[in-house]
């Protein structure tokens, strides 16, 4: 499988002699690749900086500034470091090679050099790099996907909000933590009053708007680290981590007040609504979040049958 044109890729040849540069030119150029060339090291770095090309070929022993520090800064930047860097060096010397190994080049020839290998090696390098950046591509296709499924598989379609199966792992895990340190945690299970008589009267569509709406009110009253689901329906669960009854209480009151005091207009319609909110709080010997939501879902039944729009704890 063919990764790149030669024409697509652009390489920098850094040497300080002129004579090198040109021959260099032209047997980059006679393979299609398109050439930059730079005579020392500073314009060598003005050029990567500006062109970012696709790969150096790196003279090692240059005035001023020499080829292993010209290697060393581009490493030192993530935007670049990818670049591959082949040295290109008269010295033979064990020590050079090392070193330019270090700084994190990708290969090391040794001038006089054999223009087929230099070739054979240019194009390898160029591979690797573009499987490397396609390697990459398809990794981060692959993380975007699964971050979709994820979000999919925990979300409510109609609301945004979090589903019954997300809730439910949050809870065990706030169980989880109340046990082992001793936090307090609070659920709240709330349930819209007669909603049935919304759909009834407005019909279907008007009553999925009235729970988008009734879920926005809930949102803007809670805090970060409180996990807001619908349970089913139109019941709701909020789990309010290290909050005991007393403050759950204040928080459920506050949702209460603020959807009986807001109404919300649908189709040209006027649409209030109350809720019924049933409070429990973790108590030692609480294994599951079975038994949580248990006495939040006994509490709501009191709060129905002691006339809705109330908190019973
Ligand atoms: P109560 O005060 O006792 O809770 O009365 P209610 O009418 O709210 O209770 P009931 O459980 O009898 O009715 C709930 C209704 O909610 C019935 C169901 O059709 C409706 N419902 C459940 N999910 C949705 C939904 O996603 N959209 C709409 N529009 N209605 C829904
Ligand atoms: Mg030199
Ligand atoms: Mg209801
Ligand atoms: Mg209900």
């Amino acid at each position: 499988m063919k990764l790149f044109n030669p024409e697509d890729c652009l390489i920098l040849v850094v040497d300080d002699v002129k004579m090198n540069l040109q021959i260099m030119a032209n047997i980059l150029d006679k393979e299609g690749y398109e050439v930059t060339l730079a005579s020392n090291g500073y314009q060598a770095l003005e050029r990567v900086y500006s062109a970012q090309p696709d790969l150096i070929l790196l003279d090692l022993m240059m005035p001023e500034i020499n080829g292993l520090e010209v290697c060393e800064k581009i490493q030192c930047n993530p935007e670049l470091a990818d670049i591959p860097i082949i040295f290109l060096s008269a010295s033979q010397e064990q020590d050079h090679l090392l070193k330019a190994f270090e700084k994190g080049a990708v290969d090391y020839l040794t001038k006089p050099f054999n223009t087929g290998e230099l070739l054979a090696r240019v194009k390898m390098h160029l591979e690797l790099k573009y499987s490397r950046q396609k390697l990459k591509k398809l990794l981060e296709e692959q993380v975007a996907l699964v971050q979709q499924l994820e979000k999919l598989a925990n979300t409510d379609t109609l609301t945004g909000i979090w589903n019954r199966r997300y809730l439910l792992i949050v809870a065990e895990q706030e169980i989880k933590r109340s046990q082992r340190y001793n936090f307090s945690f609070s659920v709240l299970l709330i349930d819209i009053d007669k909603f049935k008589k919304i759909n009834d009267t407005y019909g279907h569509n008007v009553g999925d708007e009235v729970i988008i709406f009734m879920t926005q009110i809930v949102i803007n009253n809670l805090r970060k680290p409180d996990c807001f689901g619908r349970f089913g329906g139109e019941e709701f669960v909020v789990l309010l981590p290290e909050t005991d009854t007393d403050e759950a209480l204040i928080v459920a009151e506050r949702i209460r007040t603020s959807i009986q005091n807001q109404s919300i207009t649908v189709e040209d319609k006027q649409v209030s609504i109350t809720i019924s909110i049933g409070v429990s709080g973790y108590h030692l010997g609480d294994k599951t979040i079975d038994t949580m939501i248990q006495r939040a879902d006994q509490a709501l039944y009191q709060a129905k049958n002691q006339g809705r729009n109330r908190v019973i704890i």
